[in-house]
């Protein structure tokens, strides 16, 4: 089977290594992480094999939202460093082989970015229509029913004109007007602006709300969405050959296929969330979450697989800044700490699509384990503990939910030594270490050959080298078994075979006849098989993958 009709991008073998500035590395004591912080970490970065790097934002920003609230789209926050450090980063990056992927926030911009200001100052302002306002309804209340994704109606009334203004997320993040042309115009010319000091791309953040239609209270996938999209490439990124990830919680493969399609002219790729929303509770959403059940991982999964196999791309990820870690979500933290987490990396980097690395996932961090409100940071766990307590939830019952599923789970300092605050800052860190920091720290994991770092290192290593890995085609196999996910990738003659085991028991599967094949080994978290045998015994959380030639 040959993949004739993809031409081949430089992207397409590359594993993205996302960085969460406030938590990565401090370089100046001041307990926040920041650029100067990234730059001394980029020789570690380039050990691990990943070529770009997704920055989240290091924008100006009065950090309501840790920088998803931005204030100055072409300045640098001082938390964070200078224009001249980010200079600095992009070339010592790229000196490395690393792009930079920056994240873009134009859903919304912070309420102390000057084109707010502006606008609620006046109904008359120049600025006004840059966002969106509605009058009250008779009875004073907001114009519709909209709510944000941090709790609470997602109007605010405006003292100054005694207006509504929207806003999807919190009262400080107001949301653009879209469907005013100098408001695309202004975002495009600050994003070749960007691109013209050598990024390699955007991740764009809650992109399919931007053709939102407020009145028909119309959210995501609105009329123009891809319009706009098409006008974005065309006037920013079209003629410059970088990658473009959207951040898209309402996609689906359908959807996936406008976003992506090779004609289409919009997106290199898009998030896709169903296998992270399909664990959720119907009513309470994450705040509740639902036992964990790998048909069902297994079915999503599969079926990105299959619906983009022809045209579209895949991007693969387990976690990011606003997800459970990993290992504490799919994986088995007590029992098997680094054979599950390695057991995850193998199941997912061996899929087809680009493999995203959300920091600290490489070297197996663990969920914050947090049991007072009073540790957390996050304005949507602040919001939803607020709003819940009122409606009624038990303290104990939030703090339980948050502490799966919050988002401060994922943010907690990255772990680079056993030294004090984890090597992390000098100072205070803005938020709790994980005490854990100890035994899982990146110090230890790249010295030990057997590391879950070191396994992450492989498979990135592997992508460049086997074109089956990035162009194979995706069968999956034992759809109904509860405990292994088993999927082949084929590509002419060669057929890789990889198996996993998801439970902390041994497993015995009777394997299917196409799939009893030898050949070598790429990859095992135990000792390496090099033959599926008829009947196959998999250890707990073991995982491995077999490359064979077929003909
Ligand atoms: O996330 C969008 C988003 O919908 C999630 O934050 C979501 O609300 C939550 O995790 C589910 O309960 C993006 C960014 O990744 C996030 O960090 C920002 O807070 C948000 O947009 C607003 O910019
Ligand atoms: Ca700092």
């Amino acid at each position: 089977m040959t993949d004739a009709s993809l031409s081949p991008l430089w992207w397409h073998q590359s594993t993205i290594y996302q960085v969460y500035p406030r938590s990565f590395a401090d370089s100046n004591g001041d307990g926040v992480g920041d650029l100067e912080g990234i730059i001394s970490k980029l020789e570690y970065l380039k050990a691990l094999g990943i070529e770009i790097i997704w920055l989240s934002p290091i924008y100006a920003s009065p950090m309501d939202d840790n920088g998803y609230d931005i204030s100055d789209y072409s300045a640098i926050a001082p938390e964070f460093g200078t224009l001249a450090d980010f200079d600095r980063l992009v070339a010592d990056a790229k000196s490395r082989g690393i792009g930079i992927i920056m994240d873009l926030v134009v859903n919304h911009t912070s309420d102390e970015h000057p084109w707010f200001i502006d606008a609620r100052s006046s109904t008359d302002s120049a600025y006004r229509n840059y966002y969106i306002w509605r009058k009250p309804a008779e009875n004073g209340a907001p114009p519709n029913a909209l709510t944000s994704s941090f709790g609470g109606s997602a109007w605010t009334l405006d003292p100054i004109t005694n207006e509504y203004y929207l806003h999807l997320f919190s009262r400080r993040q107001p949301d653009l007007n879209w469907e005013n042309p100098s408001v695309r115009e202004e975002i495009y010319k600050m994003m070749n602006w960007w691109l013209d000091r050598g990024i390699a791309g955007f991740r764009m953040d809650v992109i399919d709300y931007i053709g939102k239609q407020v009145d028909q209270s119309i959210v995501t996938d609105g009329p123009h969405l891809h319009d706009y999209l098409k006008e974005m490439h065309q006037a920013t990124f079209g003629s410059r050959d970088v990658l473009t990830v959207g951040e898209t919680w309402s996609a689906t493969p359908g959807s996936a296929l406008l976003y992506s399609g090779r004609e289409r002219k919009e997106l290199s790729m898009v998030f896709q969330f169903e296998h992270v929303t399909q664990q959720w509770d119907e009513i309470y959403g994450k705040w509740r979450s639902r036992p964990f059940d790998l048909v069902k991982l297994k079915s999503v999964l599969s079926k990105w697989q299959y619906a983009l196999s022809d045209d579209g791309w895949n991007s693969l990820f387990w976690g990011n800044h606003d997800l459970p870690r990993a290992v504490s979500k799919y994986g088995d933290v007590k029992g098997f700490p680094v054979e599950s987490a390695k057991m995850l990396a193998t199941v997912l980097h061996l899929l087809r699509g680009t493999p995203f690395v959300y920091q600290g996932e490489e070297i197996g961090m663990t969920n914050a384990p947090f049991t007072k409100i009073e540790q957390y940071r996050d304005v949507e766990t602040l919001n939803m503990h607020r709003l819940h307590l009122e409606a009624g939830l038990s303290p104990e019952e939030f703090i339980k939910g948050a502490s799966e599923n919050g988002r401060d789970n994922a943010r907690t300092p990255m772990q680079w030594t056993s030294g004090a605050n984890a090597g992390f800052t000098t100072g205070i860190p803005w938020i709790e270490v994980n005490r854990n920091y100890t035994a899982i720290n990146a110090e230890r994991a790249v010295t030990d050959e057997q590391s879950i770092w070191n396994h992450y290192r492989k498979l990135i290593a592997l992508r460049k080298k086997h074109s089956v890995i990035v162009y194979g085609r995706y069968q999956s196999y034992l759809d109904q078994h509860p405990d292994v996910f088993s999927y082949t990738r084929s590509l002419n003659s060669e057929r890789l075979v990889v198996m996993a085991n998801f439970s902390a028991r041994t497993i015995c599967v009777d394997m299917p006849n196409e799939l009893q094949l030898s050949g070598s080994c790429l990859i095992s978290n135990y000792n390496p098989i090099d033959q599926v045998p008829a009947m196959l015994n998999l250890r707990p959380y073991e995982a491995f993958a077999i490359l064979a030639e077929t003909d």
